[in-house]
């Protein structure tokens, strides 16, 4: 009666029981790390004293900080390709691909697992590998052979019946998903796909899927593994990596939800949100000013064939700037030879490098006002680096459609043909740069000056004792926190710098003023730090002196970085509690070396002279870690 997500858990299982809610910890086979997160992870898996890594497979991209516009970016590349090759990691060098992409085509295997720094790491699910995203200290720690740690997920059906007609894409099938679950739906679960309809699903098709499943909250997202997939790896040349996985059929979930593709429509996210879901046809004629088509989400061989086609013989309109960032080198070569890329370049388009390129900002930031249809997963609000720009989220097919018109346009009223299948992808691997364990001893590792070390935590004092600095409302993302783009991402190394960009957007002086008071304690809505995975958001934090977030309730994989940097997650239990706190009031957390799993915690509001109840969900090895000042010293003070 297993699911597919309890036989791979089952299968790597170390540490605690299967049952839903409790603390487990399972085996990673595989690692990815990409630029932005990378060399935190390197430094910190170098801090760890690890000589050789310890996964079956670890893999290094460089993917999104690309756009070199002063020495910092090419430094950390440079870091990152000697870090590899001293501690036997594969190094995929800028230009090689997005990593989920590239991952998807070479390396993901169906029924391992899968950690990588990077929250769209799930995309691997898509070829039915458990894959989940972390911080870059989870993955170090993968690396270095320790379990990772996670709590026991519950499990999600969606049965998809039918079959997607002309004009509606996979992209479209989640947003239908995100339109029913929400960005919050999908917290503390594994969505698993199955039905009729999976069959008529490419590989990179479930991959939009699943890599969106980010945009849910889920901890990962699955695909079964079949004939499609055996095809997949076949035209990868990785037939050997084929394995089948599918659930049981008396397998128990703990939702079920059915999609039926036939009648699926075009859809559309709006600002600022994934979940701002309405159908294309609802909003079209909207003025459009940026097309963009790539990113993680929608890069694929036959995506990029799909919008080849509709652009064939058009124009892209006067006032619209379209921008095509294909997945990797593999498909950007695959067009190349092929005719297709000709076919956008004499459409228009702008042809940006196979990277994540404008998904985070590195560039190609709309006008003012602008209206960008974007086929990535992500539009929170200031991600594309315009504030005023409103960003939506669609297909390949909406948006090269769009481009053509200058308005929101729905492609099933167009007309263009569907590209034809092919039988091989085009295999050259020599971007990626393989370990060579001999050689590796003489490697020296290259630390340009834009490096700088790990800063450290102290260990959590018996008693907190700070003021507000800052509340704010629900559904804050990690890009609200610790922004990016192509600003702030080169100091993604050089902690003391990034940390001065903290809450930029939403309260202007934020680092001045932690500064000014010592630290302090941050007081947060429901759902606090969805969206990436990066550990910035909470290691410049705790460089700022933040030593607790009281929230409404937090998303995964910031909940476990807080833990990893020595920042106390707590949650309210009374939601008025939350009403009642002001920015300046101190707050009192006494007894914090006392802390146990499943115990309440009351918080002194010292102005106000009240108290109120929290609670928290950490596990006995999340509060010693905490109360060590985080993993790393942690990890430090039980080394044997
Ligand atoms: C993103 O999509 O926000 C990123 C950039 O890929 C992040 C990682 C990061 O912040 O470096 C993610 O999704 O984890
Ligand atoms: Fe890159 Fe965007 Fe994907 Fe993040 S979501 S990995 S920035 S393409």
């Amino acid at each position: 009666m297993a699911t597919m997500t309890e036989k791979i858990i089952r299968s790597h299982l170390a540490e605690g029981v299967m049952k839903q809610g409790e603390a487990i910890a399972i085996h990673m086979d595989q690692t990815l790390t990409q630029d932005a997160t990378g060399t935190m992870a390197y430094l910190q898996l170098e801090a760890m004293g690890v000589d050789q890594v310890k996964t079956e497979l670890s893999v290094s991209y460089v993917d999104h900080n690309t756009l070199q516009s002063g020495f910092e970016n090419a430094d950390d590349h440079r870091y990152l390709q000697s870090v590899a090759a001293k501690h036997g990691i594969y190094f995929s060098r800028a230009g090689n691909g997005i990593c989920h992409q590239v991952h998807l085509e070479r390396f993901a295997k169906p029924g391992k697992t899968l950690l990588g720094s990077d929250s769209h790491t799930p995309t691997a699910g898509g070829i039915g590998s458990l894959a989940i995203g972390a911080g870059g200290l989870d993955v170090a720690c993968a690396m270095a052979g320790r379990p990772f740690h996670l709590t026991m997920p519950k499990v999600v059906k969606i049965e998809l019946i039918g079959q997607l007609q002309k004009g509606v894409s996979s992209k479209d099938i989640i947003l239908k998903v995100l339109s029913m679950l929400s960005v919050k739906g999908g917290v503390g679960k594994v969505i698993e796909y199955g039905g009729e309809g999976v069959k008529s699903l490419s590989i990179p098709q479930r991959a939009t899927i699943t890599n969106m499943g980010a945009e849910l909250g889920a901890t990962s997202s699955l695909f079964p593994s079949d004939e499609i997939t055996k095809r997949f790896l076949q035209m990868q040349d990785r037939e050997a990596d084929y394995v089948a996985l599918s659930a049981d059929e008396d397998a128990i979930y703990d939702e079920s939800y059915t999609i039926d593709l036939n009648t699926l429509e075009p859809m559309i996210a709006m600002p600022h949100s994934p979940d701002n879901i309405k159908t294309v046809r609802e909003v079209a004629g909207m003025k459009v000013d940026q097309c963009s088509i790539g990113s993680c989400t929608n890069s694929s061989y036959m995506d990029m064939m799909s919008v080849a086609s509709i652009l064939k013989g058009h124009i892209a309109k006067e006032h619209v700037s379209l921008t095509v960032s294909p997945g990797s080198k593999q498909v950007l070569h695959m067009i190349a030879r092929n005719g297709a890329l000709a076919d956008m370049i004499a459409a228009g388009a702008r042809i940006l490098e196979s990277t994540c390129g404008p998904c985070i900002g590195m560039g190609q930031s709309p006008c003012s006002d602008a209206l960008s249809l974007r086929t990535f997963n992500r539009n929170f609000y200031g991600r594309s680096g315009t504030l005023s720009a409103r960003i939506c989220l669609v297909s390949p097919e909406t948006a090269a459609v769009s481009a053509i018109t200058g308005v929101i346009s729905d492609p099933r009223e167009f007309d263009y043909e569907i590209p034809q299948e092919i039988d091989h992808f085009l295999i050259d691997d020599r971007c990626i740069i393989q370990p060579n364990p001999e050689a590796a001893k003489e490697v020296t590792v290259i630390r340009g000056p834009n490096i700088k070390p790990l800063p450290s935590n102290t260990p959590m004092s018996e008693t907190v004792e700070k003021q507000v600095i800052l509340k704010v409302g629900d559904n804050i993302t990690t890009d609200h926190i610790m922004p990016a783009g192509a600003k702030v991402l080169p100091y993604r190394s050089n902690i003391e710098k990034i940390s001065t960009f903290v809450f930029r957007d939403v309260k202007a002086g934020f680092a001045d003023l932690c500064k000014e008071k010592g630290g302090g304690i941050l007081i947060a809505g429901s759902n606090y730090g969805q969206g990436s995975s990066r550990e910035h958001a909470a290691l410049a934090p705790m460089y700022l002196g933040i030593k607790a977030i009281i929230a409404k309730s937090f998303a995964r994989i910031h909940h476990a970085n807080l833990i990893n940097f020595g920042i106390l997650p707590l949650c309210f239990i009374n939601e008025a509690d939350y009403d009642n706190i002001k920015e300046g009031d101190v707050l009192v957390i006494s007894n914090t070396h006392a802390l146990a799993p499943n115990q309440m915690i009351t918080v002194e509001n010292r102005t106000s002279n009240t108290s109120f109840p929290c609670q928290h969900h950490l596990s006995q090895l999340d509060i010693d870690t905490l109360l060590a000042g985080g993993t790393l010293n942690y990890i430090k003070n039980n080394q044997s």
